[in-house]
């Protein structure tokens, strides 16, 4: 019954418009009949973990766009931001999610970014591979593996969709197993070690999973022993520059964890870009006539 909802009532508001336009409205009107997407969606968008980079970047929109004047963002976890894109989708209703690529999500649902006319969400991202200072001279081989370690976008969403159905430890391996010439160049001149603990943090988002597990996996080839930790991106930030952890792939730059990485800049090593064409922004269904954050409408 919910179907098609926000469209009738887009079509309802026009009809009601021109009616009064006409001269014809009824008297005493129908609220109902006015109500825009963005009452429908209540002014909110439908965001993700209260830790996330994007988090605080929704909330700098917020506070930019005069369009989103009177928004707020609704935070839990990507998994209920994932359920609640799916239940809107069913019943075609209007929903702004937290969005960002590489992700299922594109391929899983037809969604589209919202244009971005002031630039908060910045341009294109890198995922970026930090290193704790010291990490090259105590290890020297995992250091020059790491510091080559870069790979292809579409690499990393073959791999997320595929690890819907198995574990990101399988898919990792499944890539190393299938990319050994990659793989060789990476591992070239460089020693073996014999059970040498070393530890990776990374945030819990799944591309970082993924691009974490396959540096463990080729880390293990090469005799480590790998401790993978999931935190928060400013836990990850902390514990690579006190060096309570040797090194991360999981820092989006240079947008979304660019004042963390000010914060603790000449604390950590910078190995570079591990994958490049990373994006954030704001998304809706691909149905909903709207293009661009500014179409959005403040809250009276
Ligand atoms: N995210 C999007 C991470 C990095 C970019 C949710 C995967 C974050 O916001 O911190």
């Amino acid at each position: 019954m919910f179907n098609n909802k926000w469209k009738k009532l887009g079509v309802i508001a026009g009809l009601s418009l021109s009616l009064i336009a006409a001269g014809c409205g009824t008297s005493g009107g129908d609220a109902q009949t006015e109500t825009s997407v963005s009452e429908e969606m209540e002014y909110t968008i439908t965001g993700i973990e209260p830790g996330a980079g994007q988090t605080e970047t929704n909330e700098i929109a917020l506070s930019e766009y005069d369009s989103l004047a009177g928004w707020q963002q609704e935070l839990s976890s990507t998994g209920a931001m994932l359920t609640e894109l799916d239940d809107a989708i069913d019943k075609e209703e209007p929903i702004v999610i937290s969005a960002w690529s590489p992700h299922y999500m594109f391929a899983n649902w037809d969604i589209k970014y919202l244009e971005d006319p002031k630039g908060i969400y910045g341009e294109e991202e890198s995922i970026t591979t930090i290193a704790r200072k010291g990490l090259k001279e105590d290890m020297p081989e995992a250091h020059t593996i790491l510091d080559r370690f870069e790979w292809e976008l579409a690499d990393v969403e073959s791999g997320l969709l595929e690890a819907q159905e198995k574990s990101f430890e399988e898919v990792a391996q499944e890539w190393v197993n299938e990319n050994q010439e990659t793989v060789a160049e990476w591992t070239e001149g460089v020693d073996p070690v014999d059970g040498t603990p070393i530890e990776l943090v990374l945030t819990p988002w799944d591309a970082e999973t993924f691009t974490n597990n396959i540096a463990k996996v080729i880390l293990e080839q090469q005799g480590y022993s790998v401790t993978l930790t999931p935190v928060d991106p400013a836990v990850m930030f902390e514990a690579i520059a006190d060096g309570s952890a040797d090194a991360s792939l999981a820092p989006w730059m240079p947008s979304t964890h660019g004042e963390l990485y000010a914060e603790y800049e000449g604390q950590f090593e910078d190995l570079g870009p591990n994958v490049d064409g990373a994006k954030i922004g704001l998304a809706v269904p691909a149905y909903m006539d709207i293009d661009s954050i500014e179409d959005l409408e403040p809250k009276e």
